[in-house]
């Protein structure tokens, strides 16, 4: 059973804010969520009571530190449904993530001509690293064209895959539209020419199951923080194959096996790719986060998050003057919208003062926003502990704003 109001007593933020004499309506999630008690008491319990190093203590604390940050590990696994605890790497985060598999992967690969695909949607962690990469070895970025809607152009997808293509890499659900991109579809279409896949699923971990088998991708990343765990803590899968034939992502401490001073051999997975102490405490936080999930279920959180943007779209159309941007035919949690003619930034003011936190700009997604030949959107979005009565506060600061201006 999904009880809201238990959820919400759940969170000390939300709980706390919906005290206040204007009461605080958080919709900037896909920014950062809030974080449950559980949580926040998971990370404090490790700090009072189990803190210490991992890997090397052969103490009782040391031990009990390493084996609470595998279990870890092991529901990051069964969350994703990966077939083996060593495909999880825990990193900071999804940019991290990224980062990790362009250095790693692709760039001792990358040769003149080649190419690397990306949808026209990506959040700019999904974007510069390849970027960069391909201006430094003379490749070329094919961008995947969007609709109006926002939704990818599986013909032009599909005409982009080619004998060059070294990577497709794909945001899973926009965090400037909304959209749920076919990602299954379209990994499936780049393992039929043997290409490696990426997702992203910074915004889509947090809502609905990831089944990485399934989905047969390469690398899947995301971070803690967006799915109601603390910040600086975030997870690359990566298929065995793959991960074994990469070279490390740093050197120092526990990614080494042995160490002379004329030469060094690496460690095995996971550990060959979290070089120096790891954020223990984060990690065990995910883990805690991970539980509170699946206990309140993914499944309901879907429902949920349908429930709301379809309330939230119908109640913010009803106001004249606004215009969605991402009306996407699969789309989750985010509603993106101008307001007549008023700069996002004025906007995000206003509505500040009216108990709304609520983003506005360009969301790390400045090609987007050329698209639609804007310069940001307002943007609100949605975690398992938003209401409809919060919509309703959004769209009555909207009313004021419009007064206003
Ligand atoms: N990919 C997507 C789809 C994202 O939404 C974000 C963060 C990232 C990657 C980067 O994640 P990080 O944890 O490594 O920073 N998105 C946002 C946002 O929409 N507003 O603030 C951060």
């Amino acid at each position: 059973m999904f009880q809201i109001d238990q959820i919400r007593a759940s969170f000390p933020l939300i709980h706390r804010g919906s005290q206040q004499p204007i009461p605080l309506a958080y919709l900037d999630n896909a920014a950062t969520t809030q974080k449950p008690q559980e949580v926040i008491q998971r990370v404090q319990t490790y700090y009072e009571n189990e803190n210490a190093n991992i890997h090397r203590g052969i103490y009782d604390l040391a031990r009990q530190a390493t084996d609470d940050y595998e279990a870890a590990r092991v529901k990051v696994q069964n969350l994703l449904n990966a077939s083996k605890t060593q495909e999880i790497i825990f990193t900071r985060g999804t940019t991290e993530s990224i980062n990790l598999v362009a250095q790693c992967f692709l760039a001792p690969m990358l040769k003149p001509g080649d190419e690397v695909v990306i949808t026209a949607m990506e959040h700019h962690s999904n974007l510069v690293p390849w970027q960069v990469l391909c201006k430094k070895h003379q490749a070329h970025l094919k961008i995947i064209p969007i609709n109006d809607a926002g939704e990818v152009m599986m013909e032009d997808y599909r005409a982009l895959l080619n004998d060059k293509t070294r990577m497709v890499a794909l945001v899973h659900i926009s965090n400037s539209l909304g959209t749920i991109n076919p990602i299954a579809e379209m990994t499936q279409l780049a393992k039929q020419k043997g290409i490696p896949v990426l997702i992203d699923g910074a915004q889509s971990v947090s809502h609905m199951e990831i089944d990485v088998q399934a989905l047969d991708c390469d690398f899947f990343a995301f971070s803690g923080h967006k799915m109601y765990a603390p910040t600086g803590i975030g997870v690359l899968y990566g298929k065995t194959a793959r991960l074994n034939a990469m070279e490390p992502y740093q050197y120092g401490g526990e990614m080494i096996r042995t160490v002379s001073y004329e030469d060094s051999t690496f460690n095995a997975l996971p550990h060959k790719f979290e070089a120096g102490t790891p954020n223990i405490a984060g990690a065990i936080g995910l883990g805690t986060a991970i539980d509170f999930i699946q206990k309140v279920g993914l499944h309901n959180i879907h429902q949920h998050m349908d429930d709301l943007l379809q309330y939230a779209t119908e109640t913010l159309q009803a106001i004249e003057g606004i215009r969605l941007i991402g009306t996407a035919q699969q789309k989750t949690s985010i509603v993106s919208f101008l307001l007549d003619d008023v700069h996002p930034h004025d906007m995000g003011t206003i509505l500040n003062e009216s108990g709304v936190a609520i983003r506005a700009g360009h969301h790390c997604t400045m090609p987007l926003m050329r698209h639609f030949e804007i310069p940001g959107t307002t943007r609100a979005s949605f975690a398992m502990y938003n209401t409809k009565a919060e919509i309703d506060q959004l769209a009555e600061a909207l009313k004021k704003v419009q007064a206003i201006f």
